[in-house]
């Protein structure tokens, strides 16, 4: 019988070899796909993204997990895709144009990963039109923003409105240490959140 709450715990502790041996044992025992990624992977991410939220881990915690999960999920996607099982959502995210700052863009990517979005990674330094032209591309319900300069919050500013002005339906959603709510709102985004773990809880309300 597979232990998907060992499966779990190898993504709490960021046991890389762990997760993945479990991943396949469980994969080999039978077990649904989809049922080792609701009860292993995402189950221990939330645990993660729970205990990250709360201050009792901390980045370097979250990116080691973050990476046992993405070394899992390469033994399980394929076998996904096969499942037909569905993501919980289709969401882009990149840094803004000018800003090459990425380690938050990152974190948010991996837990909106964890979460069971499917998430494509433009990288930084984005432009307004690649936003646009990503989102209609993908059919991205989320469009995740993120800016760390003050001197990039208009390129923010201007993605945000290429969007609107493309009359797509996806949600725009931005963050990072010198965007507020405040500033969110001006700007007519969709959400913010002030950290990833929230990010994602916001994802999923506007899903
Ligand atoms: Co830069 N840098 N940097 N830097 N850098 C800052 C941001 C700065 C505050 C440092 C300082 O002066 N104290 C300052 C900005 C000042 C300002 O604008 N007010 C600054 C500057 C000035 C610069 C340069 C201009 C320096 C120079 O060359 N003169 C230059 C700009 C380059 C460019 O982007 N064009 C520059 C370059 C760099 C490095 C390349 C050296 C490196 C980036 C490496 C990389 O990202 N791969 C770097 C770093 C590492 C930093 C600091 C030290 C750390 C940033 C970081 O990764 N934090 C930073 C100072 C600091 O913050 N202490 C600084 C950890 C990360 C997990 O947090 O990104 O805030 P953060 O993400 C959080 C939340 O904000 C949120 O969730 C994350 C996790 O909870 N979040 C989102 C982020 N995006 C989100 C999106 C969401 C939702 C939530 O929805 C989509």
């Amino acid at each position: 019988m597979a232990d998907l709450q060992a499966l779990a715990d190898a993504v709490i502790k960021g046991d890389q070899k762990t997760a993945v041996d479990l991943t396949k044992s469980a994969l080999e025992e039978g077990t649904g796909p989809g049922k080792v990624l609701e009860e292993g992977l995402i189950a221990g991410m939330n645990v993660i993204g729970t205990r990250f939220k709360a201050n009792e881990v901390y980045i370097p915690e979250v990116l080691i997990s973050a990476r046992a999960m993405k070394m899992a999920m390469e033994i399980l996607e394929p076998k996904l895709v096969e499942a037909g099982v569905e993501p919980i959502g289709k969401a882009i995210i990149g840094t803004v144009q000018g800003d090459l700052h990425d380690i938050g863009k990152n974190l948010v990517m991996m837990m909106l990963k964890g979460a069971g979005f499917n998430v494509i990674d433009l990288g930084v330094d984005v432009s307004p039109e690649k936003f646009v032209e990503q989102a209609k591309e993908n059919g991205a319900q989320i469009v995740g923003l993120s800016a760390l300069l003050t001197t990039t919050m208009p390129a923010m500013e201007k993605s945000v409105k290429a969007l609107k002005d493309a009359g797509l339906d996806a949600k725009v959603i931005v963050g990072g240490a010198p965007v507020t709510q405040g500033y969110a709102d001006k700007i007519g985004a969709d959400g913010y959140s002030p950290d990833a773990a929230s990010a994602v809880d916001l994802a999923k309300s506007l899903v």
